[in-house]
């Protein structure tokens, strides 16, 4: 009888430790060791930087600052990507328009803050600009590079 009890309160421990080892916080750390981080920095009327390194297969986590007084938006033409997420700012369909879909849109305005995090599946560079009426013209723009 005694051995059962002791059985069972192994059993409630184990399932305690298992709920905790669960939990949002020691998972979040375990994914984060993982993901490169990347500061994008959106100005009038300029990105910083002008060029992003990553390696295919990396998981990709783009954290915007729209440190200008415009309107910016942050948008990547048809690229492959694996499990993209996307917090703050706007991302809606249609902004880019005409049936042709942005593989990533964020947009922020003067002060905001936005992430987009992904999967870089394919080797390539891919253009990324700003729709912004005339900021793409006047150098709002630049490559995404997966190597
Ligand atoms: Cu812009």
């Amino acid at each position: 009888m005694r051995r059962v009890v002791l059985l069972v309160l192994f059993a409630v421990i184990g399932l305690l430790a298992a709920a905790c080892g669960g939990g949002d916080g020691s998972d979040a750390e375990g994914d984060d060791a993982a993901v490169r981080e990347v500061g994008v920095m959106m100005r009038d009327i300029v990105f910083e930087p002008a060029i992003i390194e990553v390696e295919r297969g990396e998981r990709v986590r783009l954290n915007f600052e729209n440190s200008g007084a415009l309107v910016h938006d942050f948008s990547v033409d048809l690229m492959p990507m694996g499990r993209m997420a996307m917090t703050g700012g706007t991302s809606g369909n249609g902004h880019g328009g005409h049936g042709a879909e942005a593989a990533m849109h964020m947009a922020l305005a003067a002060g905001e803050h936005g992430m987009i995090e992904f999967e870089a599946t394919e080797v390539g560079e891919y253009v990324y600009y700003c729709t912004e009426p005339g900021h793409r013209e006047a150098g709002m723009h630049g490559i995404l590079r997966v190597s």
